[in-house]
């Protein structure tokens, strides 16, 4: 079943912004969502960046079931070869951290610009990443510490969306992008439910009722228990609109509006820690 539908048009127009951009910078920082840390992950970005170095952070680690999102993201480790860090808006103890880690990777561009003779610059880097997974929210984060911190001044203007996070690392904000290439559907379903994929390039209660069979095969008792079933009860958009006494037209079960409060719940955390990908 074909469930999202790519809009590769003004998509292409993004990667190729994108790979323009890449010529400023030092360092690319690759955002990805913790509940989804293998979909994701932009593919083939290496054909994006090239060798630049380049970092890799799980965000919404506060939503996610970080048990499950480990052990996916230590075969991702091997297997970009990247440093992959952990953080979450609720969380401001690992700044420090990313700031290291991006100063560290700049460290040989920068060298080789003082051996040609160059004069000093601060370090470059980007951020990038899917729509939503929380590009915005980090660089926010970087700015304020480091503001309160070193009482370092913006750098460069908001209006290019260059940020200075402190004197030695210039920031490049980005819109989420998704790849021009349409993703396997396994994926991209995933990424709809966290609200990565715009609701146009889907419809709602299919997209619920897809979540509804992953969630009964992964954590069955979360629906279980926030909507009621009984024990061997099967899930269905229309047992949870009864459940919730949401009644529509004629008196049926509105299942539209029981696909929406599901999703509902889901993004916003109410469903509790989940992570929804699996070892491929
Ligand atoms: N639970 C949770 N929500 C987060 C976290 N980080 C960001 N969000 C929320 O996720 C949504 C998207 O955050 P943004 O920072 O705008 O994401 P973005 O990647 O810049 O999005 P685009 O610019 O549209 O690509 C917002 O509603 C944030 O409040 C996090 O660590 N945990
Ligand atoms: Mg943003």
């Amino acid at each position: 079943m074909q469930f999202i539908h790519w809009y590769p048009g003004h998509i292409a127009k993004a990667e190729r912004k994108l790979k323009e951009q890449l010529n400023l910078v030092d360092v690319v920082v690759e955002v990805a969502d913790a509940r989804i840390p293998l979909s994701s992950m932009y593919p083939d970005v290496k054909k994006l960046i090239g060798e630049k170095p380049r970092l890799i952070i799980m965000n919404k680690s506060d939503v996610a079931d970080m048990e499950k999102t480990k052990v996916l993201v230590e075969k991702l480790k091997r297997e970009t070869e990247c440093d992959i860090l952990f953080t979450s808006n609720s969380d401001n103890k690992d700044i420090t951290k990313i700031v290291n880690k991006i100063a560290d990777l700049s460290k040989p561009a920068i060298t080789k610009m003082l051996q040609k003779g160059l004069l000093p610059r601060p370090a470059r880097a980007m951020i990038v990443g899917m729509p939503n997974v929380g590009k915005s929210s980090i660089i926010n984060k970087l700015i304020k510490k480091t503001k309160t911190k070193t009482g370092a001044k913006a750098g460069v203007t908001r209006q290019q969306q260059w940020v200075r996070i402190n004197p030695r690392i210039d920031l490049l904000d980005t819109p989420g992008i998704i790849p021009v290439k349409q993703v396997e559907q396994e994926k991209a379903l995933r990424l709809a439910f966290v609200d990565s994929i715009g609701e146009n390039a889907y419809e709602l209660e299919s997209i619920a009722e897809e979540f509804l069979k992953i969630m009964a095969e992964m954590y069955p008792e979360v629906i279980k228990n926030r909507y009621g079933f009984e024990d061997g009860e099967e899930f269905s958009l229309e047992k949870i609109a009864i459940k919730r006494n949401l009644i529509g037209q004629s008196s049926k079960p509105d299942i539209l509006r029981a696909a929406s409060m599901l999703m509902m719940d889901f993004r916003d955390g109410r469903l509790g820690r989940l992570t929804l990908d699996e070892e491929e």
